[in-house]
């Protein structure tokens, strides 16, 4: 669902590009942000870029990663990683100091609250990521619902924290989509294989929803 909507951002999406296209332009004064449309890393840089309104801006340039072009590593990211972003004849990566750098770089909308307690928070959010999807997944893969259940908690007492809004800190910002799609969207594919109650299902709706609702409101670059 979140790619589908990634994709009604674009005007038109670009192919990913493979072993066998030619380079596009490079350091030819254009940002570009390189891709593969189903890593959920590069999705968050991509769901960065699309939020404060730089499709016009930010080239966008997929890769296929399975047959990656050989010029990706040897001339724009040595790390041959997606996500990336060429910008001021600099190639920078990793997803999380992107979103930063796009949202300190770029105009648009902020991500990142001015409220310092808010940016804090927001930080142990982004921390807890890991120690959230492994309860989860640990939880439903064992078949005991222990440890999910005190995680979807933690989530749920986070969401009361900031009462400005329903978003994790109140507002829709940097840790919205991350929490919400990076991992959250990764641990439904493993919620949906197994076993899970409706009480889980519902917790899981109560997290997403109101990040999905905002994402239809809130998209100053969304084509209309
Ligand atoms: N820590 C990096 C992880 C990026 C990453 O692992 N991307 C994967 C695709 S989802 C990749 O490019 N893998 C290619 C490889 O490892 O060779 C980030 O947050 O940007």
């Amino acid at each position: 669902m979140l790619l589908l909507w990634l994709q009604k951002c674009e005007k038109t999406l670009p192919p990913a590009l493979d072993s066998s296209s030619d380079p596009p332009a490079i350091f030819d004064g254009t940002p570009t942000l390189y891709i593969s449309y189903s890593c959920p890393y590069a999705q968050r840089a991509w769901i960065t870029r699309n939020c404060k309104g730089l499709q016009e801006t930010i080239k966008l340039v997929p890769i296929d990663l399975k047959n990656r072009p050989a010029w990706y590593k040897e001339k724009v990211h040595p790390e041959n990683k997606v996500p990336s972003l060429e910008h001021n004849n600099e190639v920078k990566g990793e997803s999380l100091d992107l979103i930063w750098y796009i949202d300190s770089n770029f105009e648009g909308p902020s991500l990142y609250p001015d409220d310092p307690a808010k940016r804090d928070f927001g930080e142990e959010l982004l921390d807890y990521t890991g120690s959230f999807y492994k309860a989860v997944t640990t939880s439903f893969k064992e078949s005991r619902m222990d440890e999910a259940v005190s995680a979807f908690d933690h989530i749920e007492t986070a969401l009361s924290k900031f009462d400005d809004g329903p978003f994790f800190l109140g507002k829709f910002s940097f840790v919205s989509f991350h929490q919400a799609f990076a991992d959250c969207w990764n641990s439904f594919g493993d919620l949906k294989l197994l076993d899970c109650n409706d009480t889980t299902v519902a917790i899981y709706f109560r997290w997403t929803l109101p990040t999905f609702l905002l994402l239809n409101d809130f998209r100053p670059s969304f084509p209309k």
